[in-house]
């Protein structure tokens, strides 16, 4: 009998890590996921698996551990053995890795190593996915079409700066160790599941209590920032579809449209008839120092040699996160999806 492929995920708990791990598991592997320790519960995405007695403990586990935890990470890779290992696991705002600049080289940037060191000497023969992204551009000069691969960097923030070093270490390992390492520099992905800090899920979750009564105003940064909008759900597949190439590379992932953060606002408080300039202010504390203030992505590349191409459209996006965060409002939940 065929034994099922294991594979194993860093960041487990975030949107991505939820997303990915429903999708692994729907496709027969078992799944491996590193949580950190917390004093209070931080499982809301993964409870529907955690919770669910045909899937936990018998293809579903998770193993406490960090990413500045190298001892642990080995030891994780050296028991587990898996086939193919997701590095999505990182301090991942934006905004707060101008606060926490060295904590956030420390988990974004030298983690990658650590994981990276780990898998060498313990697990050579997997396959590595790491989580690069569209902040690796900055930016400036961007193609009319989007950028593609082969578009300079110039990351503007910290945590910008940290997934460049991550970037450029996968390379390294790629080449100078033959192994099977692929980065996919995913634009920015949203989904029901996306944390409530940043700017999408804010305006959602905004959209909703603001209908309902329990919210008058919602404060934000600069408006005018562009943002390449994709849905997380899709995102994921394209992580796996690279894993199942024979040759490891770098992928853009994104949906090759974009739209402001004022866009954005009129498409969720329109959706729910409500007009946003009556409840939306400006507060300065969540600007950033040096912002990136426009992003496209040209994913040419990834549907040329794996056939990926986004669905869902901006609307559909905006709508079903609005969606979601009615039912949860009303409905009294407190969790994500
Ligand atoms: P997210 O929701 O913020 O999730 C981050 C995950 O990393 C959480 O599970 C978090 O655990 C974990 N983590 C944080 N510090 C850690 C540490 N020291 N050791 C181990 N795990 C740690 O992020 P996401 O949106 O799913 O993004 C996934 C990855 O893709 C990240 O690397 C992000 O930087 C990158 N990325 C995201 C986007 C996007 O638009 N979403 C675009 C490009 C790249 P806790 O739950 O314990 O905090
Ligand atoms: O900001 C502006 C803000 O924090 C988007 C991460 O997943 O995607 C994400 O990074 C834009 C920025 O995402 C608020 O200035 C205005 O221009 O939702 P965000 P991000 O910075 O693009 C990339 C690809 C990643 O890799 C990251 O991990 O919205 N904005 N007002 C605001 N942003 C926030 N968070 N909060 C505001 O109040």
């Amino acid at each position: 009998m065929k034994k099922n492929k294991k594979a194993f995920i860093t960041g487990v708990t975030g949107q991505d890590g939820s997303w990915l791990a429903d999708f692994l598991l729907e496709k027969g592997y078992e799944v491996y996921g590193l949580i950190r320790r917390s004093s209070s519960f931080n499982t809301d995405r993964i409870n529907h698996i955690y919770q669910n007695p045909e899937i936990n403990n018998k293809r579903f586990f998770l193993r406490y551990g960090d990413l500045t935890d190298s001892s642990g990470l080995a030891k994780l890779l050296h028991q587990i053995r898996p086939d193919e290992i997701y590095n999505l696991g990182a301090m991942s705002h934006v905004r707060v890795s101008f606060d926490l600049p060295e904590y956030t080289g420390e988990v974004t940037g030298v983690g990658t190593i650590k994981i990276l060191e780990a898998m060498r000497t313990s697990s050579a023969k997997a396959r590595f996915y790491q989580a690069s992204s569209s902040e690796l551009y900055g930016g400036m000069d961007c193609p009319k079409k989007g950028y593609t691969e082969k578009d300079p960097f110039y990351p503007r923030s910290p945590y910008g700066v940290s997934k460049l070093y991550s970037f450029w270490s996968a390379k390294n390992y790629r080449e100078a160790y033959g192994l099977h390492i692929s980065n996919g520099i995913l634009f920015n992905h949203e989904s029901e599941r996306r944390g409530e800090t940043f700017v999408t899920r804010k305006i959602t979750t905004a959209v909703a209590r603001i209908k309902t009564g329990r919210q008058k105003t919602l404060y934000l940064g600069n408006l005018d920032a562009k943002r390449d909008w994709g849905d997380a759900k899709e995102y994921v597949r394209a992580m796996w579809m690279m894993l199942q190439l024979k040759k490891p590379d770098d992928y853009v992932i994104a949906t090759g449209k974009t739209y402001s953060v004022r866009q954005f606002l009129e498409e969720a408080f329109g959706y729910a008839g409500l007009d946003w300039k009556k409840h939306v202010k400006f507060d300065p504390r969540y600007l950033r120092p040096t912002e990136v203030d426009y992003l496209l992505g040209d994913a040419s590349k990834a549907y040329r040699v794996f056939g990926w191409k986004n669905q869902t459209s901006f609307k559909e996006l905006v709508h079903r996160m609005v969606d979601h965060d009615m039912d949860r409002v009303t409905s009294g939940e407190k969790g994500d999806a």
